[in-house]
């Protein structure tokens, strides 16, 4: 058997948070791990569907991933999460609803410069064209995480190697 726990992957849009989400999710059913990947993008189709990108819209949809994470994991399944989350507050908040250890904070790290270069979705020439108002990166804040569980630079190291380094981790705190 395994502890339940929260993956919580932050970062700028285009950092390859949902990727690399993706890619543990994918090992972790190798081992016959059961998880659940929620993602910002699909999560605000459905359940946060009533959700803006205005600081107070941006608090509610990561409190009610956090309430739903909870949920997962109280199911006995690895809650995958893949949101921008740009407030550290937000964060810690949902933080302080699981025991020590089974938040896992990864920080999908990517300068602005490379994610607009990148820009997958073209998401960010339209909030450069004034199409998308309060773009995290440009005219959204983000916080980086002060003391993540782990950091992962997208710049410098493959998907592949990122996803191992956090099997391993999960592995050496006794959580597969
Ligand atoms: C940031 C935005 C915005 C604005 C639409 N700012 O790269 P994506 O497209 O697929 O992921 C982004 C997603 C962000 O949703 P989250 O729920 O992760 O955000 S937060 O945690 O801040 O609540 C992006 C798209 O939605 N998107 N408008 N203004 N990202």
């Amino acid at each position: 058997g395994h502890r339940s726990c929260v993956l919580w992957f932050t970062g700028l849009s285009g950092a390859g948070k949902s990727t690399l989400a993706a890619a543990v999710e994918r090992k972790l059913y190798a081992l016959r791990i059961r998880s659940y990947v929620l993602d910002g993008d699909n999560i605000r189709q459905g359940l946060n569907k009533n959700l803006g990108f205005a600081p107070e819209d941006r608090t509610e949809n990561i409190r009610r991933i956090g309430e739903v994470s909870k949920l997962l994991s109280d199911a006995g399944l690895f809650a995958v999460v893949a949101c921008i989350s740009p407030y550290k507050a937000d964060r810690d908040s949902v933080r302080s609803m699981f025991r020590e250890g089974e938040f896992i904070e990864i920080y999908v790290k990517c300068s602005i410069e490379e994610c607009e270069r990148r820009d997958p979705k073209g998401l960010y020439q339209k909030a450069r064209s004034g199409e998308i108002p309060n773009f995290t990166g440009l005219a959204a804040p983000y916080e980086p995480p002060v003391n993540p569980e782990l950091i992962m630079d997208t710049e410098t190291r493959s998907i592949a190697a990122m996803a191992d380094t956090i099997m391993q981790y999960l592995e050496e705190r006794e959580l597969l």
